[in-house]
């Protein structure tokens, strides 16, 4: 039997912040796969037997149950003692980036993604709004790793796997990415790691819709 398991789907980019952690640690992990598209994470059972917030990611371990990819993050690198900081100073910087994450740069451009991206809506002027604001928080990161190798550290840490959520995603979001070219070489840096893979290889279930 596995030691983690992580309630997941390969379109989740915020599944793929967990799943890179287990994949990079080299847990003994496996995926189960929620069927979101199908409603699934809306229906009264799943929400009280095992996310009443009604998201994915979601980790068992040892009788504990979290979701919230930054508080699972937290606790995978507490108990495996990967990625984690090395000081309080560290961990302040990983909160900082985090939860910037978890406001603009994940949160804007995955909802970019899923409209223009996956559910072609066309351009509205909501996904104008989304991409303007994920493409101010991708100007904010790239600069900052202008002169730092990784987000907090010269080595990976949970921050930097937070952020890499969507940044694999292959889906047309209309954002020029060539504008970044410090996240692009950071991409390449975390996919060079080894244990590296992509969200579509490492989660099972569709890759479109
Ligand atoms: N802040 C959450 C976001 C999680 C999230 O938005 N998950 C999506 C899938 S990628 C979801 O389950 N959304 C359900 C919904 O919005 O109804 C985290 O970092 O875990």
């Amino acid at each position: 039997m596995s030691e983690f398991k992580l309630h997941c789907f390969a379109l989740s980019g915020n599944s793929y912040k967990v799943a890179l952690f287990l994949a990079l640690a080299k847990a003994n992990w496996e995926p189960i796969l929620v069927d979101y598209f199908g409603g699934e994470t809306h229906s009264d059972q799943w929400r009280r037997n095992v996310n009443e917030q009604g998201e994915v990611p979601v980790l068992e371990h040892t009788g504990i149950r979290l979701s919230q990819s930054a508080v699972i993050l937290d606790y995978l690198a507490e108990v495996t003692g990967k990625f984690g900081p090395q000081d309080a100073g560290e961990r302040r910087e990983i909160l900082r980036w985090m939860l910037f994450d978890n406001h603009k740069f994940t949160s804007y451009y995955a909802t970019l993604r899923f409209l223009y991206g996956l559910r072609m809506t066309g351009e509205t002027p909501v996904t104008q709004f989304l991409r303007e604001r994920a493409m101010a928080a991708y100007r904010i990161v790239d600069r900052h790793l202008s002169d730092t190798p990784f987000l907090v550290s010269t080595r990976l840490t949970i921050a930097d796997l937070s952020l890499a959520g969507y940044v694999y995603m292959p889906e047309d979001t209309g954002v020029d990415h060539s504008e970044f070219p410090n996240i692009a070489a950071w991409k390449d840096r975390i996919r060079n790691l080894p244990g590296w893979q992509h969200p579509y290889d490492l989660m099972p279930g569709p890759t479109f819709l």
